[in-house]
């Protein structure tokens, strides 16, 4: 494919990242109004660079006229929460969406890979209005804590630096580096439950204070 077939490839998928970030922003600014909590901290988005995409296609052996539904990350929203409790509520909330259709979902959160990556994956259809009319393209949500993030990112910036060819010392280190971000994530799930419990309690108390 030339440069400008690429261009025209690509369209339906910046337009697919373009709207779901919107869509997900607005839904954590309209929990935080309703609810007061948001369990979406902050969304990013990204298409796939094209030589992810090849490089990816090469790997999995996927003909290059059927890259649409052999590559199923090139559109790709990132949804970060505070704790992991979050991540089963907003998966349900991606289920339960009426404007993309789920085609099935990918548990490393439980199921956490080699490396030590955790993250929730739901690969959707998604549909966008072109100059052609409708297209549905695939697009995979990403949903993971902070603490998973911060992993996630240092582990691919230094993957992409030694070109996925990591030292064993420093691929060690990484999965101790996972082990830590996994506990730190139970320890603020287990404080975060103290608060809750804390407040229940609270205000229990005040509702028999107002019977008296
Ligand atoms: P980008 O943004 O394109 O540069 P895989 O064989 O890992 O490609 P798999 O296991 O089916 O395929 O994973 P999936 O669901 O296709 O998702 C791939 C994406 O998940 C990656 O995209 C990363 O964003 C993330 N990911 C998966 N495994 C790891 C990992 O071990 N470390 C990190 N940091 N991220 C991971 P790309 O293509 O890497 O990113």
């Amino acid at each position: 494919m030339d440069g400008r077939d690429w261009n025209l490839f690509l369209q339906p998928y910046e337009q697919a990242v373009e709207e779901m970030k919107v869509k997900f922003k607005t839904l954590r600014s309209e929990l935080k109004a309703r609810e007061s909590y948001a369990p979406i901290e902050f969304v990013t988005g990204r298409v796939k660079k094209i030589s992810s995409i090849l490089e990816k296609a090469r790997r999995l052996s996927v003909p290059m006229d059927q890259l649409e539904t052999g590559i199923e990350d090139i559109a790709g929203i990132r949804i970060m929460c505070q704790f992991v409790d979050d991540i089963t509520r907003v998966a349900a909330i991606v289920r339960s969406r009426q404007d993309l259709k789920l085609v099935y979902e990918k548990d490393y959160v439980t199921n956490y890979k080699d490396s030590g990556y955790r993250s929730y994956h739901m690969i959707v259809e998604y549909p966008v209005q072109t100059a052609l009319g409708f297209k549905k393209v695939l697009a995979e949500i990403q949903i993971r804590t902070l603490a998973m993030n911060f992993w996630a990112t240092i582990e691919h910036s230094l993957n992409y630096k030694f070109k996925e060819s990591l030292p064993d010392d420093v691929k060690l280190r990484l999965r101790k580096a996972a082990e830590a971000a996994f506990n730190l994530d139970n320890e603020m799930s287990s404080i975060r439950s103290e608060i809750l419990d804390a407040q229940i309690g609270f205000e229990e108390g005040s509702n028999i204070v107002n019977k008296v």
